[in-house]
């Protein structure tokens, strides 16, 4: 038996906490996750969005959304970039060792959204530039994993 998820139209509500800082960025990925949402089906009043101060203010929340039982699945967006923070390691490190925790944590898929760069160029690529949207992947995501947690057993 194979289990996988698929991208027909997931059913649930859908978080995503959004870090303000580097909000020229992270708006970008923002705009991209709910448009990858709206174009896979979940309509806007099925969209909760938490705006946090920064991304390491992000697991905290995954872990109080993840645990209500309100969510399919939470989306986490961000932005730290090396180049302008002598605390980028700690920052980058704190959200990514937090967002991976609360996500076995909290029982629902909870998709790393969240930017780590050495430039804003290269943030910038990856929000919606030359390389893509990476908030757009990280919603695509959350359908996936939603849709497979709908088919695994238990
Ligand atoms: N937060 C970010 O999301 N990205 C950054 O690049 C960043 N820098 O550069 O420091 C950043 N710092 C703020 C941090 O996330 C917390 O909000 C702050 O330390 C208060 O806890």
């Amino acid at each position: 038996m194979l289990y996988e998820g698929d991208f027909s139209p997931p059913a649930g509500r859908f978080a995503i906490v959004a870090a303000r800082f580097n909000a020229f960025v992270v708006d970008q990925l923002l705009t991209g996750a709910v448009d990858a949402l709206r174009r896979h089906g979940v309509s806007d009043d099925r969209i909760d969005t938490v705006r946090v101060p920064g991304s390491f203010e992000i697991p905290p929340v995954v872990q109080k959304l993840g645990k209500s039982g309100k969510y399919a699945a939470v989306i986490c967006l961000g932005c730290v970039i090396r180049g302008e923070t002598g605390h980028y390691d700690h920052v980058a490190g704190a959200a990514t060792n937090g967002i991976a925790a609360a996500s076995v944590q909290c029982g629902v898929p909870v998709i790393f959204g969240v930017l780590t760069t050495e430039t804003l160029e290269q943030a910038i690529d990856r929000a919606g530039a030359k390389a893509g949207n990476k908030g757009f992947e990280a919603a695509v995501t959350a359908v996936e994993m939603v849709n497979l947690f709908a088919k695994l057993p238990g």
